[in-house]
């Protein structure tokens, strides 16, 4: 009995940690959608959240680096997006953040600062929330910040099981972008990561299913240009 316990809770894990969630894996620029993970760096933990709030992971997801990740230019101004193999389906907010490389992207381990550009959050309606729960996500590429190499970051944090019981969970991607035509007038707000999400941030410990009429996206406030 005890033999079988042991097996139905391990099959329980193993079909959670292959079958579950959802990864970012597919760049658009302009109107071209390129090969999964061709500049996105690929991870190695399937489509699985990271949680650790002091885990280096937070910045491009377990297992990713720029080694076998091409880089792309595009012009500040272009239209991106970031496709997943399935619509993200855990409510919380979608966040897109860059951070510039000191050279190339491909050696660059997101160790700097990063800053975000854009927030995918909630619509309220009478004490609840719908969410922006898709499969592709699309911005562009801010006109105002500096020329170079920069990770381009996607985040969906899923808040589905609320905090303390239940832990928040970060499902991240990288993409490899080299920027031209920008301006270089931008002043963003600077966070790291990890640092920038904190269990005190009231966007972390949000009950979605109690009361919920407001809501603040975690991370520092989006650059405007
Ligand atoms: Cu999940």
């Amino acid at each position: 009995m005890k033999n079988f316990v042991h097996l139905a809770a391990l099959l329980a894990l193993t079909v959670d940690s292959v079958s579950a969630h959802y990864i970012f894996q597919q760049l658009t620029a302009g109107s071209t959608k390129f090969d999964v993970f061709q500049y996105i760096r690929k991870n190695s933990n399937y489509n699985s959240p990271v949680t650790d709030l002091a885990s280096n992971d937070l910045r491009c997801n377990v297992g990713a680096s720029g080694a076998s990740t091409e880089t792309i230019e595009m012009q500040a101004g272009e239209s991106f997006s970031f496709t997943l193999d399935t619509a993200v389906y855990h409510q919380g907010p979608i966040s897109i953040y860059m951070s510039k490389a000191p050279s190339a992207a491909a050696n660059y381990d997101g160790s700097g600062e990063w800053f975000k550009i854009k927030d995918f959050g909630p619509t309220f309606n009478g004490g609840s929330a719908s969410w922006p729960l898709q499969q592709t996500y699309s911005y562009t590429i801010p006109k105002c910040i500096e020329n170079g190499e920069y990770l381009l970051r996607i985040q969906s944090l899923a808040i589905h099981n609320p905090w303390p019981a239940g832990i928040p969970q970060f499902y991240i991607s990288c993409a490899q972008v080299k920027v031209t035509g920008g301006s270089g007038t931008a002043n963003p707000t600077h966070a790291l990561i990890p640092g920038a999400f904190k269990e005190s941030d009231p966007g972390y410990t949000a009950n979605i299913y109690s009361n919920f009429n407001s809501y603040t996206v975690p991370g520092p406030a989006p650059l405007t240009c």
